[in-house]
């Protein structure tokens, strides 16, 4: 009897124990991907390559242009829904960032329009 007994407590420890393990580090994960960074990188040559990218809702993204192509329809990128118009060096990497604050489906392209991206965020 005083045998089960022991093993019941010892279960109910074990149990408690991995409870409590797992309980703590999702709160850590939960905070650390508050913290963290969306990051996405995109070659601009001919076009987009991921043209449609998916983020989440909320946090930050940073989106890596790294532009091969040297015509000047692609030296410039345009995410109108997020205020954002920026220049890209060519051969180089340049990155942008904001916040998605709203779901939706937000179009990028290059700033005469032609060429165009995708920005799903869920
Ligand atoms: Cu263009």
């Amino acid at each position: 009897m005083d045998k089960i007994l022991v093993g019941i407590g010892g279960a109910i420890s074990i149990i408690f124990v991995i409870w409590f393990f797992f309980g703590k580090k999702k709160k850590v994960r939960m905070v650390l991907s508050r913290d963290s960074v969306q990051e996405v990188d995109i070659i601009v040559d001919g076009g987009y390559n991921p043209d449609t990218i998916e983020v989440k809702k909320g946090m930050e993204v940073k989106i890596n242009f790294n532009r091969k192509d040297p015509s000047d329809c692609l030296e410039e990128v345009v995410l109108g829904d997020f205020g954002i118009r920026q220049k890209l060096a060519l051969n180089k990497v340049t990155s942008i960032e904001f916040t998605p604050k709203k779901s939706g489906e937000f179009d990028f392209s290059c700033g005469m329009g032609m060429f165009h991206g995708k920005i799903i965020v869920k």
